[in-house]
């Protein structure tokens, strides 16, 4: 693997070096090795026979608010029990060391935080900022007891309107958040250098991203294990784990 990452790396690294301004755009395979599932592992317990896809609905908290609700306070559990790994960690380095990164995250966790970036999109919200279903009012949630096992839950309520608490992440067929939208899209297509970070690529508007960085004349580079199919000269696909991968670019870029 060292001798592919050498000669990927070369241009790969004199891409980063050269870069004024450089796009790390991040999906659930950055936090895998945190121990956070991804939306392609399967489900277990209470949710196994439920597609993440089917959940992450409006329509699912209307049809059943405990058992969505009861997904979320989990996973949100989970991340309180999880620690950054090494790629959260080499992104916080590279926003460190090089004049200009923007950090773009499909990831409700707040993992890229507590590894140090100081600015993150977070594209699909996030799982701290739950708001009321109703009037959209922040709640202040200071989290149900510790969950034993996957469980239903029932959601907290509103003190303005007495309306059910929801996850404050973006659900399917939900708008994204204009400002964080708008910004990522600019930065993708003014950068001189985009790192796509554990994503499957698969949902829209987010997908986009690499694409339009990569029209736009950016160095483009896929990190996962997978190979990515790249459609540019200036595109790269790095297999391997982005735990692995990224330190190593950010010890090679010599503004390390
Ligand atoms: C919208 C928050 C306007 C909730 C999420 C155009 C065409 C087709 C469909 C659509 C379209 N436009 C809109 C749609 C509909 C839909 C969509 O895209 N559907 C898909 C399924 C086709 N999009 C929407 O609904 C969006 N809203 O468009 O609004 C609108 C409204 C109505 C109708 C039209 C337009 C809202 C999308 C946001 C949904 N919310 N999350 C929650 O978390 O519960 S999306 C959620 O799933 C994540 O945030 C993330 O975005 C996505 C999962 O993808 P990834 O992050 O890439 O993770 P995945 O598990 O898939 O892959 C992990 C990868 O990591 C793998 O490749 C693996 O190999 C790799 N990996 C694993 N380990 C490692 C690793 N890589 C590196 N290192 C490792 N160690
Ligand atoms: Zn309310």
């Amino acid at each position: 693997m060292h001798r592919e990452l050498v000669q990927i790396s070369s241009e790969l690294i004199k891409a980063l070096d050269n870069a004024k301004h450089v796009v790390v755009f991040t999906g659930a395979g950055v936090s895998a090795e945190s121990g956070v599932s991804t939306f392609r592992d399967a489900l277990s317990g209470l949710w196994a026979r439920f597609d993440p896809m089917q959940l992450a609905t409006a329509e699912a908290f209307l049809a059943d608010p405990e058992l969505v609700w009861g997904w979320y306070e989990w996973r949100r559990q989970l991340l309180l029990g999880v620690v950054p790994n090494p790629a959260h960690l080499a992104i916080a380095r590279l926003e460190q060391k090089l004049p200009k990164v923007t950090l773009i995250t499909q990831n409700v966790d707040d993992l890229h935080e507590r590894a140090g970036n100081t600015q993150a999109l977070h594209l699909h919200g996030s799982i701290f900022a739950p708001r009321c279903f109703d009037c959209g009012r922040p709640h202040a949630f200071a989290g149900a007891p510790a969950m034993a096992s996957e469980q239903k839950l029932e959601p907290p309520r509103c003190d303005m309107c007495d309306g059910m608490i929801r996850p404050g992440v973006v659900w399917f067929g939900e708008s994204l958040p204009e400002h964080a939208l708008n910004a990522a899209f600019a930065a993708a297509e003014n950068c001189d250098c985009l790192l796509s970070v554990g994503t499957s690529g698969v949902v829209q508007p987010a997908a986009q991203i690499p694409s339009l960085a990569s029209r736009a004349g950016a160095t483009v580079v896929h990190i996962n294990p997978d190979a990515v199919p790249v459609h540019r000269v200036n595109e790269y696909s790095v297999q391997g784990l982005a735990g692995e991968i990224l330190p190593l670019l950010v010890q090679e870029t010599q503004h390390a």
